[in-house]
């Protein structure tokens, strides 16, 4: 059977784009994290929409199932086939086309497997922002940010991916071309099927194409670094900014002591400019359609107010761009330094920011009395009310044997506390398979039923992307 199916897919696509042989499969199998790593009957590498179309018609026939993958840079193990060796990944990666930039209607439409640092500078060269951008922009796509809706350091000011996309294309479960590639930013003409594709990670379709929104360059950006020594202050900071810069305010990162504590033992040369370690840092950044002098008078009048008032304690602004680029550099290396580490138990968790202060001063407290000598490795977009709340185990303690015996009930503590603060066990990076269980204990029996009738209703046979978010 398998032959048979190798034999067909060769009538699709050309050999050299059916990998089989262990060392061509083998950069396809484990994910970003090295958590997990599957077994698979191929890797197919289709180039056309067509030739997507006709894998899936050929999968739906020999029930076999499909592992989507893009960049192969999720967090949750989404991308990665199970250990039977029966599923076949389907990589987008050679459909990079970008099909049209469209000046009037500010819109790209493009391919899933462009790259999304691509995407930005394409959009550049015409005088436009593509606003996503996170840590991973030099390797994802654009196919895999939607299939997570990923989030990133813009969201915002502009929103999550979701809120970026007009248009799709979808090859659906049993083969069909779904041509939703609208530019509209209005159309009610009934369910929408764009934002059920959006964040269901393979799951529901294969996006093979989009269209997205762009937005006018702004001519200046400013990014500072301040120093505030609580979580409270910290948010009455983030309101202060929200009032005083309104929309030009298009960054708020918070990174805590100790996530700045792994960037100084890995990336040294990427050090706190800001003194004497305060406990949190954080990274602003303005961007300005006006002039250089509106928005460099704006920041350093909210930095002058929120010294004044005590919210902050130190500040250094950017002098230039490559100051500016240093800071986002040490803001994005915590995930590899985290990653230089070895294993930490993610947790990437929103909270309203109402309950944020309460959410950690509660949950840092009962961590460090529960697990002694843990690090929590807290950092995130705190304009989002998006932590990245990580647990790190003690330090030189054997990690494997750390988070065999703790990690169900870290994870425990923190989604209870999560609940009790009305907030999300997912911000950004979905669900995969790292988080079934805790879709299921946290998503509510209700919106957990709706959610398996969608994937039965789309997905009948279950061929795409099976066990992962649902259980099913
Ligand atoms: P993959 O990892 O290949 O796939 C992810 C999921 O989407 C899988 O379930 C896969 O099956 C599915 N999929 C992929 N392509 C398609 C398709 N065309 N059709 C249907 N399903 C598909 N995420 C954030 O949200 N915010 C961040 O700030 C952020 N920072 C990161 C920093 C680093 C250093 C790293 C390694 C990751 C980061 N991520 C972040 C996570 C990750 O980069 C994003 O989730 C990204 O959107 C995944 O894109 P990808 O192309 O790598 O997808
Ligand atoms: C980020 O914001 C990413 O840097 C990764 O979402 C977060 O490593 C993490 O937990
Ligand atoms: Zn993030």
């Amino acid at each position: 059977m398998n032959q048979d199916f190798l034999i067909q897919v060769g009538t699709i696509l050309d050999l050299k784009y059916v990998l089989t042989e262990d060392a061509d499969k083998a950069p396809y199998l484990t994910d970003w994290r090295n958590r997990f790593t599957g077994r698979a009957l191929a890797v197919l590498l289709p180039s056309t929409s067509a030739e997507v179309a006709a894998i899936v018609k050929l999968c739906a026939g020999t029930k076999t199932a499909i592992v989507p993958q893009g960049g192969n840079t999720g967090l949750c193990g989404g991308a990665t086939p199970d250990q039977s060796g029966k599923q076949v990944i389907l990589s987008l990666k050679r459909m990079k086309q970008i099909r049209e930039i469209d000046v009037a209607n500010q819109t790209i439409s493009l391919e899933a497997g462009c790259i999304l640092q691509t995407i930005q500078e394409k959009a550049a060269e015409q005088g436009f922002l593509f606003p996503l951008s996170l840590g991973a922009e030099g390797s994802c796509m654009i196919g895999g940010n939607l299939a997570t809706n990923a989030g990133g350091t813009n969201v915002l000011r502009y929103g999550s991916t979701r809120d970026l996309c007009l248009g799709l294309e979808v090859v659906t479960a049993n083969g069909e071309i779904w041509n939703g590639m609208k530019g509209l930013r209005k159309d009610n003409t009934g369910y929408d099927l764009r934002d059920l594709y959006v964040g269901s990670e393979g799951t529901l379709g294969i996006i093979t194409a989009a269209v997205m929104k762009l937005y006018p360059l702004p001519i200046s950006q400013w990014t500072t670094l301040v120093a505030t020594q609580d979580i409270s202050s910290t948010i009455a900071l983030l309101n202060l900014f929200q009032q005083r810069a309104t929309s030009l305010l298009t960054g708020f990162e918070m990174m805590t002591k100790e996530s700045l504590t792994l960037i100084d033992k890995h990336f040294p040369q990427m050090a706190n400019p800001l003194k004497g370690s305060p406990p949190f840092t954080i990274l602003i950044e303005l961007s300005d359609h006006e002039s250089e002098d509106h928005v460099k008078q704006l920041l350093e009048a909210i930095l002058e107010e929120a010294l004044e008032s005590e919210l902050i304690t130190d500040a250094v602004i950017a002098s230039n761009l490559s100051q500016a680029n240093s800071f986002w550099h040490m803001r994005e290396h915590i995930t590899l330094a985290q990653a230089q580490e070895d294993a930490n138990l993610k947790h990437d968790i929103t909270i309203p920011l109402s309950s944020l202060s309460r959410f950690i001063s509660e949950t840092d407290a009962l961590i460090k009395a529960k697990y002694p000598g843990v690090r929590i490795i807290n950092f995130g977009h705190l304009g989002d009310g998006n932590l990245h709340y990580n647990v790190a185990p003690p330090e030189g303690a054997d990690f494997i044997a750390f988070n065999a015996a703790n990690e169900k009930p870290v994870h425990e503590l923190i989604y209870g506390q999560v609940e009790l603060c009305n907030g999300s066990i997912s911000a950004e990076h979905g669900v995969g398979q790292l988080k079934i269980e805790e879709l299921r204990a946290h998503k509510g029996e209700v919106a957990h039923e709706l959610m398996k009738s969608i994937k039965k209703a789309l997905d009948p046979q279950n061929i795409l992307n099976p066990h992962k978010v649902l259980s099913i």
